[in-house]
């Protein structure tokens, strides 16, 4: 399969890692739309959050709790960030390997674009 995000997973490709353990790694998206923008990304090549079902829920916790974590470390987490998942064409959506974005550094808008 030709993900991207799995071969940043895998360092078939190589990418200076935020965060990483055996179910998820963290990396700073190249195309930051904040200050602080990460994406975390489970190991597990999942296209979209539709395929989520109840054995999914100890990793979506996990992806959660992580992203928590690293807002913490970046120091962002006082001031405040953003958790966005992308779904679908309409969604955003660009690369359909799941991914959790955390936005932060700066103020961020109500409703997003
Ligand atoms: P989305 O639109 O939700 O699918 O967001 C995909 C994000 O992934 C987008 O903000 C740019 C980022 N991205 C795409 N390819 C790469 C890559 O090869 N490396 C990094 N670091 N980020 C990538």
């Amino acid at each position: 399969m030709d993900c991207i995000f799995c071969k940043i997973a895998s360092k078939e490709i190589s990418t200076s890692l935020v965060y990483e353990d055996d179910q998820v790694v963290a990396f700073r998206d190249n195309d930051p739309q904040a200050p602080t923008h990460i994406l975390i990304i489970p190991r597990e090549h999942i296209s979209t959050i539709n395929e989520f079902n109840d054995s999914h829920s100890g990793l979506i916790s996990h992806m959660m709790l992580t992203a928590t974590q690293i807002a913490r470390e970046l120091d962002i987490a006082d001031d405040g960030y953003r958790l966005v998942w992308n779904c679908n064409l309409k969604g955003g959506q660009a690369v359909f390997h799941i991914h959790l974005h955390l936005l932060g550094g700066r103020e961020m808008k109500w409703p997003p674009g």
